[in-house]
């Protein structure tokens, strides 16, 4: 009796070992589980970013858990116990906001499942949580836009004031494209923030803040918008308020997507930093590499430029998001 249990659980073991050392051996990735919890859907750079990690798991031959967190931390959080328990073979997320992650990836690292980040980082001190974070520089992007204003304006006489739309709240792209922005613009005292709220990555909130904005401040110069989308609810805004975005009120955002571009090459957005999210195909390589064993590089940056108006309506054509 006692035999054939001990059998019964060495062959059990011995079946589970199997199955990673599998992977890890042959190089086989066809049986992979990729769990992903992804921010929601607040942004056109989001759906490009959804779809580009879909078709490239679909592409490797990956088994997809995909789940949306509709911007809250708690539902990602759940979302990866879920993956726990499940036992995927990786986890992948893309952190809502950059603090209050450690439990939840211990867990992942007590249960033995890697974890990837994507897009955002968090602001973890122990960085034996995570494998890897492939996604951009956002002090960067917040240096490009803050670089080309102080060009525009380095002969200015006059006080040059900027409303700005930040992004989500404690998100990495907000902190960081703020803080990039601001280092930028500190040389030329003429420049001047005058009011700062937060606009969640959303037109309706660009919208709705940039209204707030205009009713508060009878002289704006600049908006610098921390993307595409409250950009563009913004725009709505300064036209319903019969002014010419582009011309009356100069405007700067960050993303690159397709209805930015198109603003853009249109005039009404002056600048625009790039920020790539097509990180799919990178991501999948990761994550064959993670299962595999291979040592990987602990960030993984992704390369992006920025357009002008005229830059813009030149790239628009081949826009792929
Ligand atoms: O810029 C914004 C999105 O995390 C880089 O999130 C991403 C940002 C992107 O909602 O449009």
């Amino acid at each position: 009796m006692w035999g054939l249990l001990t059998l019964t659980l060495l062959m059990l073991v011995a079946t589970a070992c199997g199955k990673s050392e599998d992977k890890k051996t042959s190089g086989s990735t066809s049986d992979i589980t990729l769990g992903f919890a992804q921010v929601g859907a607040e942004s056109g750079w989001r759906t490009a970013n959804t779809n580009s990690v879909k078709d490239a798991a679909a592409e490797a031959g990956f088994d997809l858990k995909f789940s949306d967190a509709q911007q809250k931390q708690e539902n990602q959080i759940k979302a990866i116990r879920t993956f726990i328990q499940q036992k995927v073979d990786v986890i992948a997320f893309s952190p809502v906001v950059e603090s209050g992650w450690d439990t939840v990836l211990k867990e992942a690292k007590d249960a033995g499942i890697p974890v990837i980040l994507t897009d955002r980082a968090v602001d973890s001190q122990d960085t034996s949580l995570y494998a890897t974070f492939i996604g951009s520089d956002f002090v960067l992007e917040g240096k490009k836009a803050g670089e080309w204003l102080a060009d525009q304006y380095k002969d200015a006489t006059a006080d040059v004031n900027i409303v700005e739309l930040q992004g989500t709240t404690g998100s990495a792209p907000a902190i960081d494209r703020k803080a990039g922005f601001e280092e930028a613009i500190k040389g030329n005292s003429h420049l001047k923030i005058i009011a700062s709220q937060t606009g969640d990555f959303t037109r309706a909130k660009g919208k709705e803040v940039m209204q707030a904005f205009l009713k508060a401040n009878p002289k704006i110069d600049v908006l610098y918008a921390h993307n595409d989308d409250m950009a563009l609810g913004a725009i709505q805004a300064i036209e319903a308020a019969g002014l010419k975005p582009g011309v009356d009120i100069k405007i700067i955002s960050v993303d690159a997507v397709k209805d930015g571009m198109t603003a853009a090459s249109e005039g009404k957005i002056n600048f625009i930093v790039e920020c790539n999210p097509l990180l799919g195909p990178q991501l999948m390589d990761a994550v064959r590499d993670v299962v595999a064993g291979k040592t990987i590089e602990k960030r993984i940056v992704t390369k992006e430029g920025t357009f002008t108006s005229e830059e813009a309506k030149a790239a628009l054509p081949d826009r792929k998001y």
